[in-house]
């Protein structure tokens, strides 16, 4: 590619991952950037979404922490942070409080909208093209050639990030075999005023999740006084018409998934009249995720996890950056474009690797302790879950700082393999500062 021609580059999707992308993107010098998205307008469905300590470094990042007032609360040590509760009885298991460190914003939820157009305040008017929703993608020897419902054609790119979520277009056309399917999982989720549910005994002041054996709530106010419910079920689908994602439900069919609740549950759960459903589908883990040397997958579209760590936003975030700045490097270098996505690739599968592990231990951990103490009541079984597992080690994830990682990578390849700094040799020294 000559010096004077720009790389162009589609991304089709802005959720919070297609979002990240542009404003990476942004950012790489000398890239003609198309975004294409399916809605007719950006507008977020009613739920909340959990802005932890890793998320808050990206939004930092981009430049758009300081949206949210939440960014500059710090707990003083008495702010409850989490609590896990035996929902048949409300009994408290476990329970943390805020971080009172002045370098961490607290973990906070907030309404996914906002996280939405916090991102968008960093996104140039009218670059987003709505209504262009993907139906078929074609590879030219000159690009790639994005189709739409509306029966137009754009390109050919030079690369498209497929960031269209879980029903992606773009995993289709790149991995036919992969087929996504209903997991039996159901939630349920809803927002409502916060004085609707005020007069109900032991509500929790923080987040509290609430357990049984096979289903668990979460109750969480938000901030603008409203209250948060976020319900689990496993309800089979015998007629295979679970296709839906966030369809409006009448209480009656909820309520009855949580009559062995305790009556704080209870009492919350009769409050809202309508719910969303969120009926949850999975499909196999992909072990790589581009095709062809020009299209790449990342967030929902690349690996989605159903909403497991309550971070898939963030993992979307930690993505984009990677695939910008392998790409920034490309263009440096004056490589190819497939070996930036190699990188990525190469960079970001162990890490999902690493997850798919911790959510594989959970399930032998539930596993485990239903085999081992058959005869463990209910809560005890939730009580050892809780403590072996649920609660268990994934700090990591959170403390993850894929900034870091990326540059120690760097600075590990700009050190030969004879261990000698070659940081200052001619043909390298500009990636070195500019990286
Ligand atoms: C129940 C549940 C709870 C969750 N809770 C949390 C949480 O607390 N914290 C957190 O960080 N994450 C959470 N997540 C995960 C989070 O919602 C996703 O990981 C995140 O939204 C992924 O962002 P994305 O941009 O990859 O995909 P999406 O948010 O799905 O965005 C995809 C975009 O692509 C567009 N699109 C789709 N198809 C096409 C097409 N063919 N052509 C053009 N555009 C298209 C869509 O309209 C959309 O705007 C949860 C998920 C679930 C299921
Ligand atoms: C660019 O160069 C750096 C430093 O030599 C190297 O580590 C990296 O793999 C290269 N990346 C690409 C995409 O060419
Ligand atoms: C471990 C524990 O406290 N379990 C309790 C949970 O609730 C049930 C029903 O109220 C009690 O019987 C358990 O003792």
């Amino acid at each position: 590619m000559s010096i004077d021609k720009k790389l162009k580059v589609a991304i089709v999707g802005a959720g919070p991952g297609g979002l990240a992308a542009i404003i990476h993107f942004l950012r790489v010098p000398n890239v003609d950037l198309s975004v294409f998205e399916a809605a007719r307008e950006l507008k977020e469905i009613g739920a909340g979404i959990g802005i932890n300590q890793n998320t808050w470094r990206h939004l930092q990042l981009m430049g758009v922490a300081e949206k949210f007032e939440q960014f500059f609360t710090r707990g003083d040590g008495t702010k409850m942070d989490v609590e896990n509760r035996n929902g048949t009885n409300g009994k408290l298991i476990s329970r943390r409080y805020q971080s009172t460190d002045p370098n961490t914003p607290a973990r906070s939820r907030i309404e996914r909208y906002k996280l939405q157009n916090a991102l968008l305040s960093a996104v140039p008017k009218g670059l987003i093209q709505l209504n262009k929703r993907l139906t078929d993608i074609k590879e030219q020897e000159d690009g790639v050639v994005l189709i739409f419902k509306d029966g137009t054609s754009e390109g050919p790119f030079d690369l498209v990030i497929g960031a269209d979520g879980i029903r992606s277009v773009t995993r289709s056309y790149a991995f036919p075999d992969h087929k996504l399917s209903y997991t039996g999982k159901t939630a349920y989720r809803i927002i409502i005023p916060g004085e609707a549910v005020a007069h109900i005994p032991d509500i929790p002041q923080g987040s509290c999740f609430w357990h049984t054996k096979d289903t668990h709530i979460y109750t969480n106010p938000l901030d603008n006084g409203l209250f948060e419910i976020a319900t689990r079920a496993v309800i089979p689908d015998e007629t295979g018409s679970k296709v839906s994602w966030g369809t409006e439900v009448p209480k009656e069919e909820v309520v009855g998934h949580y009559t062995g609740y305790c009556e704080t549950i209870r009492k919350i759960l009769d409050v809202p009249e309508k719910w969303l459903e969120f009926a949850i589908f999975g499909g196999p883990r992909l072990e790589s995720v581009i095709h062809g040397g020009r299209i790449a997958l990342l967030g929902d579209a690349s690996h989605p996890l159903s909403g497991a760590f309550g971070a898939g936003a963030c993992f979307a975030f930690e993505d984009a950056y990677v695939l910008s700045k392998a790409v920034d490097q490309a263009l440096k270098n004056g490589t190819s474009i497939a070996k930036a996505l190699k990188e990525y690739d190469e960079f970001r599968a162990p890490h999902y690797k690493a997850l798919y592990q911790v959510l594989d231990g959970y399930a032998r951990t539930a596993e485990e302790v239903k085999s081992l103490n058959a005869e463990l009541s209910d809560d005890e079984f939730v009580e050892e879950i809780v403590q072996k597992g649920l609660a268990g080690n994934t700090k990591w994830i959170y403390e993850y700082d894929v900034t870091k990682v990326w540059q120690e990578k760097l600075d590990s390849a700009l050190k030969g393999e004879d261990g000698l700094d070659k940081s200052l040799a001619p043909g390298v020294a500009a990636i070195a500062v500019t990286a």
